[in-house]
């Protein structure tokens, strides 16, 4: 055989067992994935693990948004900390966001800080199925809704409860509904019992949580740190394109991202766009990609909004702000989608407290 010949032939084998084990490994962790038949989305309409509720592939892809049916349907994962129920602490009941099956009880929530929404339990029923899931390289089990077949996400042997279960499900698999809501919706005389509820939280009913920028941050968070109805604050990294940055990353003004603050709010006491008020008057929200001394689009100022009602409000407030003339000069304040917020290091949280050095416009 000619060389040449030789190096096409070794190309395609390698090209082929990579496809045929990319192939093996979707067919062994999606089965919604195979056309096998009795899938619940293959496309045949049959059933899957038991599931009560059954739809083609098409029939999903019509009811789902893109997001759901990619993690739903296609067994994807949706970005750590992007999700809406990772840090959202309602008391209420979790239903399967394709089926409307009830999943989770809020008591048995709780952060494992790993950005998804995590969970002890589910409800009794049993609720979900779980299934070996063998792709990427690793053994895991992977959680479905037991009335439809979907992907929820997977379970863990790492939970802070008797069992140790730590059920780490996608926001996008679920839809949330507050407890009195949930039974109407249910239509149940009783709510659904979670097998092993945790303690209630201490914390309220609903919280919120909003992102800002608007400068060094640890000036920013101490501000934020004193409003009544702030329960919580962190700084971290947000508004660019470079994964996990560090604190160095950011100072070089080449990732993109702005020192932020996400702050966690009880909206019984404080409203977002009261909230927003409050930003604008922590920083000179007329400066471009600086505050004060501190220089560069690390510095910029910006609201990052997490969904419509946010944004309007931001836009909202801003509007007012340029309209009544208190400031001289044009207001530059960024309006954009929250995107993925990487916390800072441990020794910029809550910065002013551990070292009382007022700096940074405070
Ligand atoms: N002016 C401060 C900025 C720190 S901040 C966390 C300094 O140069 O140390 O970016």
């Amino acid at each position: 055989m000619a060389a040449r010949t030789k190096i096409v032939v070794m190309a395609l084998c390698i090209f082929l067992g990579w496809a045929g084990w990319t192939g093996l490994e979707a067919l062994l962790h999606c089965s919604p994935k195979a056309k096998t038949a009795g899938s619940a989305a293959d496309g045949t309409g049959g059933q899957d693990m038991g599931a009560k509720v059954t739809k083609t592939k098409k029939e999903w892809k019509a009811a789902l948004t893109p997001e759901q049916y990619d993690v739903m349907i296609q067994c994807g994962t949706e970005p750590p900390f992007s999700g809406k129920y990772n840090d959202f602490w309602g008391k209420g009941t979790y239903f399967c966001a394709a089926c409307g099956a009830p999943l989770f009880d809020s008591n048995t929530k709780y952060d494992h800080g790993t950005g998804w929404p995590s969970f002890t339990s589910p409800l009794t029923g049993p609720a979900v199925d779980t299934k070996d899931d063998i792709s990427h390289f690793t053994h895991r089990i992977e959680v479905r809704c037991a009335t439809c077949g979907a992907h929820l996400g997977h379970v863990f042997d790492d939970g802070p409860g008797p069992d140790g279960k730590h059920y780490c499900i996608n926001s996008a698999a679920l839809r949330f509904a507050p407890f009195d809501a949930a039974r109407r919706d249910a239509g149940a005389a009783t709510p659904p019992t979670p097998q092993a509820a945790t303690p209630a939280s201490p914390r309220p009913a609903a919280v919120e949580t909003a992102v800002f920028a608007a400068g060094c941050f640890w000036g920013v968070e101490y501000k934020f740190g004193q409003v009544p109805g702030v329960l919580e604050t962190q700084v971290g990294y947000t508004g660019g394109l470079t994964k996990n940055p560090s604190y160095e990353d950011v100072c070089t003004d080449a990732t993109g991202h702005a020192e932020a603050i996400r702050v966690t709010f009880d909206p019984t006491k404080i409203n977002y766009e009261d909230l927003v008020r409050k930003f604008f008057s922590f920083h000179d929200p007329t400066q471009l990609n600086r505050q004060g001394p501190d220089v560069g689009t690390q510095y910029r100022s910006a609201i990052f909004y997490r969904d419509a009602v946010q944004k309007t409000a931001a836009e909202k407030v801003r509007a007012e702000m340029e309209k009544s003339g208190a400031l001289r000069k044009r207001i530059v304040t960024d309006i954009v989608p929250a995107g993925e917020f990487y916390k800072a290091e441990e020794y910029h949280q809550q910065y002013y407290e551990k070292n009382k050095i007022k700096s940074c416009g405070f």
